[in-house]
């Protein structure tokens, strides 16, 4: 049950083992391979899965016979290992042109080149048969608010959206945009910061109904949000289109540790949303179980390899744990008596009508608020129970 198996559908980003290491203050401490030979070893550790950025393979403003030589030679060694391309993005944040954003940047010509080249990645994402097509705005924001003005990068940044997912459709691809939301880092504040402002930009998108959601769970905890919760909702509005799995200790910088590396609590109750679904029933996630991490500075690439399968080995010990945690009889009578299956219960009972709840005189007037007040409900203990199962 720890081995992983292409059935649990780990996947990783080329960028998380492929990444050389180098950071704001250092420089690389690993050397930089050709993209083709992380395959083999990611196949080895048991992924089944690989996403890239379009400059994680081809060089930026690389030549078409070279993009299609680099692309094809990635395809064929892909297949060779076993591995699916499940999902491709697009790298709208790297070479200097974008530093004010792609899809927002103040600077139309900017917008126009960053919008085709998205959509040259779309036939590159279709083709290879990927299904999900991610999108993190990473520059899209500001560090001074008097430089952008926000209701306009809104609309562009519908208008990008908007614009991709009609072509989307208009060449019947079978793929369906994620965005992906970070607070900040690299700009100062980015737009789409959280799940919810991305789930609120999706509600005011035209093609809104291929578009959902890639929430990573370092980013949210950078917020001092709750991933559970983040990707529960995405669930309930049925746009979790992808996961991002990583860690992450508290608020600060994007650390993209291993997977359960960060709140391991935390990383405990969204293996158990993802594997075991809501308490009471409803959407259920079967997409991909993709990682999002970089191997640390410190590690050569022994540590690489070890940390890419602490990823999929933490997330198998955790499915195991929680797994257990659901069928153990004593978590059930917990959950039960903490009301946690009765919140599943609608307020009004079917058929009743507001007018039959106004004259319910046990729901108001005869309801004892402090005796309901007092009662005990429990959610130490079934969080206890939860701990037990997790290092008991
Ligand atoms: C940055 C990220 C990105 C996105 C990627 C889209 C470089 O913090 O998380 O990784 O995940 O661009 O998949
Ligand atoms: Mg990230
Ligand atoms: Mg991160
Ligand atoms: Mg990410």
């Amino acid at each position: 049950a720890r081995t992983p198996t292409p059935d649990d559908k780990f996947s990783f980003g080329l960028w998380t083992v492929g990444w050389a290491a180098q950071d704001q203050f250092g420089q690389a401490t690993r050397p930089a391979l050709d993209p083709t030979e992380y395959l083999p070893h990611l196949a080895e550790a048991g992924a089944w899965g690989v996403t890239f950025h379009d400059d994680d393979v081809v060089p930026f403003g690389a030549d078409d016979a070279t993009r299609e030589k680099g692309f094809a030679d990635f395809k064929k060694a892909a297949d060779a290992a076993g591995l699916t391309i499940e999902m491709v993005t697009t790298n709208l944040f790297s070479h200097p042109v974008f530093k004010d954003g792609g899809f927002t940047a103040n600077d139309r010509s900017v917008r126009r080149f960053g919008l085709r080249k998205v959509i040259r990645n779309v036939d590159l994402a279709a083709s290879l048969g990927a299904t999900t097509f991610v999108m993190w705005g990473g520059r899209e924001g500001s560090e001074y608010d008097g430089a952008k003005d926000v209701n306009a990068a809104l609309d562009r940044y519908r208008e990008g959206v908007d614009t991709v997912a009609a072509y989307i459709k208009s060449q019947g691809y079978d793929l369906k945009i994620a965005l992906e939301p970070k607070p900040n880092e690299p700009r100062g504040d980015i737009l789409l910061p959280t799940v919810g402002h991305a789930l609120g930009f999706i509600a005011e998108l035209e093609h809104g109904d291929i578009v959902g959601l890639n929430p990573e769970t370092g980013h949210e905890q950078m917020a001092g949000l709750n991933y559970t919760h983040g990707i529960a909702q995405a669930l309930w509005a049925g746009k979790l289109f992808h996961i991002d799995l990583n860690g992450q200790r508290s608020i600060k910088y994007d650390q993209d540790l291993v997977f359960g590396h960060g709140d391991l609590l935390s990383a405990f109750f969204t293996v158990d949303l993802i594997e075991n679904g809501f308490p009471g029933g409803g959407p259920t996630y079967d997409g991909p179980r993709h990682f999002d991490y970089k191997p640390s500075r410190t590690e050569g690439f022994e540590g690489v390899w070890d940390s890419a399968r602490a990823n999929m080995e933490t997330y198998l010990l955790l499915a195991e744990k929680a797994r257990a945690y659901r069928a153990d009889p004593e978590v059930q009578a917990a959950l039960e008596a903490s009301g946690v299956f009765e919140l599943s219960q609608p307020t009004l009972a079917e058929g009743e009508s507001l007018a039959d709840l106004l004259a319910d005189r046990s729901a108001f007037e005869d309801f004892d608020a402090d005796a309901s007040g007092e009662r005990n409900a429990g959610f130490v203990r079934l969080n206890q129970l939860a701990i037990r199962h997790l290092i008991g």
